[in-house]
């Protein structure tokens, strides 16, 4: 399998030395580290191969059956195989799968059923929301009127009571649960109980769970809400892409809303990819992957707070974990450079009550599902807590350990069955 990884550098390696230098650098970069943002992962060569297909030479604007393009039966088979295959995995009525993003996919679902000016009511951004839930930078909180719900400052944990009152005092015409950094359950029978109240439309944006969706390990919305969207290439572990779900009530308006209002053609190689990862998350084994994202990050999570670590909420029910270091001398973005130096990719992070600006922080987000792609075990987690926490410690005698810990880790769990390593790095000069 990981042979196709070496026949598609070899083929850049002679056509283009400078783009193929520049992509061995990044092939080093991951193999050299670990992965621990919590939105990535590490796609399988069958997706990759795909995204590097013929599939990206076609335009086919419109949906299958009705294109505006000739040459199109093969991408429509494609298509729908995505979509037989998404609605499967999710038990859904209606699935879009030409979103290029998840912005995108949230940005189709509010032209579906809101006007300009509509209320619409999302997790703040700085408790853990996302940009496209009506931050004011964003298109969604300049174009609708946004209100926003948090969490508890007492336990980092999503206050309902704060959804229900701030439903009811503002009356929105649509509900967004979902977060791009939140460490826990969330409860969609609650927000559904919410929206039936105040008249609201349910949107779940499950993009950072929609793989422990999909394998069972996180309940699903879409049995509550109205539309549910998702990227495919965070826990899902596909292309960088989104999915839109709905209720077959809501399929006409979404599709339309998709294409031709916000979307022009759809990139066909990237519903290849999403057919082929849609195809592996319905296998056992990706039950299997998705079970052991949410066993290494307690595993981590435990070990943290046994080492002092302080983290929101006190730990993790899902495959992320947020360290709060409104306490330390380090802002979020020093122990993102910190554990960078020592080849742990991370993200400085907001914390509920957050004081410093947004690009320094008080936290950062951890996840797992790229180390767990990558082979690492819960018995793993005390070697990486133990690399952490040095890094943390702003005690550069330390440093060096923690690096060792991290190189012996890449060493035990080469990328790719190590075939970077294998073959080594070599280019034509340029
Ligand atoms: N930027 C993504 C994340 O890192 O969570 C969300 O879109």
């Amino acid at each position: 399998m990981n042979q196709i990884l070496s026949a598609s550098r070899a083929v850049l390696s002679e056509s283009d030395p400078a783009v193929a230098k520049i992509l061995q650098s990044e092939a080093h970069r991951l193999s050299d580290g670990l992965e621990l943002i919590a939105s990535e992962n590490v796609a399988s060569p069958a997706v990759l191969a795909a995204l590097s297909s013929v599939l990206s030479n076609k335009y086919a604007e419109g949906y299958p059956g009705r294109r505006y393009y000739g040459g199109c039966e093969h991408v429509d088979e494609v298509e729908l195989l995505a979509i037989e295959r998404a609605k499967k995995l999710y038990g859904a009525e209606h699935v879009n799968v030409q979103p290029h993003s998840g912005a995108q996919a949230n940005q189709a679902v509010f032209l579906s059923c809101l006007k300009p000016g509509d209320t619409i009511l999302g997790m703040n951004l700085s408790h853990g929301g996302h940009l496209t839930h009506g931050s004011p930078v964003n298109m969604s909180g300049m174009v609708y009127k946004p209100e926003f719900y948090g969490v508890r400052e007492s336990d980092g944990l999503l206050d309902y009571d704060e959804v229900r009152r701030v439903a009811h005092a503002t009356r929105p015409k649509l509900i967004i649960a979902g977060a791009s950094a939140y460490p826990r359950i969330i409860d969609f029978a609650a927000f559904r109980k919410v929206a039936d109240a105040v008249g609201a439309l349910l949107l779940v944006d499950m993009a950072h769970i929609a793989g422990l969706v999909a394998a069972g390990v996180h309940p699903s919305p879409v049995p509550f809400a109205d539309f549910v969207t998702t990227t495919t290439h965070k826990t899902l572990r596909g292309p960088r892409g989104g999915i839109i779900l709905c209720r077959n009530d809501h399929a006409k308006a979404v599709d339309k809303a998709l294409f031709p209002g916000t979307q022009g053609g759809p990139l066909m190689h990237v519903i290849g990819a999403k057919a082929v990862a849609f195809g592996e998350a319905l296998s056992p084994d990706f039950k299997k992957y998705a079970e052991l994202v949410v066993a290494n990050a307690k595993a981590l999570a435990a070990t943290l707070v046994e080492s002092g670590v302080k983290l929101v909420s006190g730990g993790t029910d899902n495959h992320l974990m947020l360290i709060d270091l409104r306490e330390s001398p380090l802002s979020g973005k020093d122990a993102e450079e910190r554990l960078g130096r020592i080849g742990l990719t991370v993200n400085k992070n907001t914390v509920p009550g957050e004081t410093r600006k947004p690009m320094v922080t008080s936290g950062i987000r951890i996840g797992t599902p790229a180390i767990t792609t990558r082979g690492l075990k819960p018995s793993d987690m005390k070697e990486l807590a133990e690399a952490i926490v040095c890094a943390l410690h702003h005690n550069e005698d330390r440093m060096g350990h923690a690096q060792t810990l991290v190189t012996r880790l890449c060493q035990k769990y080469p990328l790719y069955d190590g075939v970077f390593a294998r073959e080594g790095y070599a280019v034509p000069k340029i």
